[in-house]
């Protein structure tokens, strides 16, 4: 074709303009003081996840210093990290989590 341009000049779209949506890593953050065992809970509460890859997530962020928890959509990603950072603020531990665009 002629790449969108009619014959009166005007661009025209040859392609549907839809994006995928941006999708982002939710990633957990080590630390000294929160326990594994809640560690392991929140990620099973908060990102489905069975107890044996919670725990296989839970111990990959203690051995490396992060994990990754899942990959969402911003807004879906956005509230578990505030679901999460909020849940171990009110239980006083110090658990952080973080989004990273894919
Ligand atoms: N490092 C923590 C401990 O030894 C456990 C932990 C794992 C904390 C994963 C945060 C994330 N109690």
């Amino acid at each position: 074709d002629n790449k969108g341009i009619e014959k009166s000049g005007v661009l025209t779209q040859t392609r549907p303009k839809t994006k995928k949506p941006s999708m982002y890593k939710v990633l957990m953050l080590n630390d000294d003081y929160t326990p594994m065992d809640f560690v392991v809970l929140a990620l099973k509460t908060y990102f489905q996840k069975s107890e044996e890859e919670a725990v296989q997530i839970m111990l990959n962020v203690h051995q490396t210093g992060v994990g990754l928890c899942g990959v969402y959509s911003f807004e879906v990603a956005e509230t578990k990290v505030m679901q999460v950072i909020d849940h171990a603020r009110r239980n006083e531990h110090p658990l952080q989590c973080t989004l990273e665009k894919e």
